[in-house]
């Protein structure tokens, strides 16, 4: 009894050992899974299902294949592939969850997120959010030929490395008061994010003294790895190169 969780792989043409490791994975570890969860940031960017790189028609099989065997997954939108859409959700066998979910872990209910929403004192990033999240904003984006949104994106990141070297690292993290707001309203004490590349288990106590347990995922820059939940408890498992 297992559920396993990963998020901000980064995967692209220009890395397919990460690739390569994913889907070792998905073929061993991952088929003992009750289930598999991806909290975003599977790719590194994402401009429409009708322009599939060499490594998202690979992942895509290796998903499938990982779904027919009964094992369920999951998918939450990170903010490079939060125009992954149902067409590559079918041909993957993956289920897209709202961007906040909840999910019973052998008797824990667990708050499931990206990671991005979190971060409110990042003015910036939550402006260009709102925007590029618009229904009007992304069917203008997906009329445009693959040129033209490939263009686009290369610019939105040049601006998003520029603009986060000047950020703070504190600006950049997940804000307190937003944290604590999530737990409350949802009246769960644990939740699994990626998104901030600092993988961690935090303490947070919530209204009327309750403590909450808050767990960051490692990201796959270095090496992949999962973090794997059984109902003793978890552990980050590292994956072989
Ligand atoms: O991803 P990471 O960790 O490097 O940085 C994020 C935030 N940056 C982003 C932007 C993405 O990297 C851009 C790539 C998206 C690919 C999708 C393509 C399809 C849509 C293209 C539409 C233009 O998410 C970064 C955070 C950081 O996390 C930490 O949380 O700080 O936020 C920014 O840097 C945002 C900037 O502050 C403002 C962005 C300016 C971009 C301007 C682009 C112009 C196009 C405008 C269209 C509406
Ligand atoms: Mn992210």
């Amino acid at each position: 009894m297992t559920t396993l969780f990963i998020a901000d792989l980064h995967l692209e043409d220009k890395r397919p050992q990460l690739t390569r490791i994913l889907c070792d994975f998905l073929g061993d570890q991952a088929r003992r899974a009750d289930a598999l969860y991806i909290l975003g940031d599977l790719f590194e960017f994402w401009i429409g299902d009708d322009v599939l790189s060499e490594t998202a028609r690979k992942v895509a099989s290796a998903i499938r294949q990982l779904s027919d065997a009964g094992v369920p997954c999951y998918f939450i939108h990170g903010n490079r592939d939060f125009l992954l859409g149902e067409d590559y959700a079918a041909k993957a066998g993956l289920q897209l969850l709202p961007e906040v979910c909840i999910a019973d872990l052998y008797g824990t209910p667990t708050l499931l997120l990206h990671g991005d929403t979190l971060c409110t004192d990042d003015v910036d990033y939550q402006a260009f959010r709102t925007q590029v999240r618009n229904p009007q904003f992304q069917a203008m984006f997906l009329n445009m030929t693959p040129e033209q949104r490939l263009e686009m994106a290369a610019n939105a990141r040049d601006a998003s490395k520029q603009q986060s070297s000047g950020k703070s690292m504190d600006i950049m993290d997940v804000n307190a008061t937003a944290v604590r707001a999530l737990f409350e309203q949802h009246a769960v004490d644990q939740m699994i994010h990626g998104h901030t590349h600092r993988p961690a288990v935090h303490q947070h106590v919530l209204a009327g003294g309750t403590k909450a347990q808050r767990v960051v995922l490692a990201d796959w820059r270095g090496s992949g790895s999962y973090l794997q939940v059984t109902a003793q408890g978890m552990e980050t498992i590292p994956l072989p190169a």
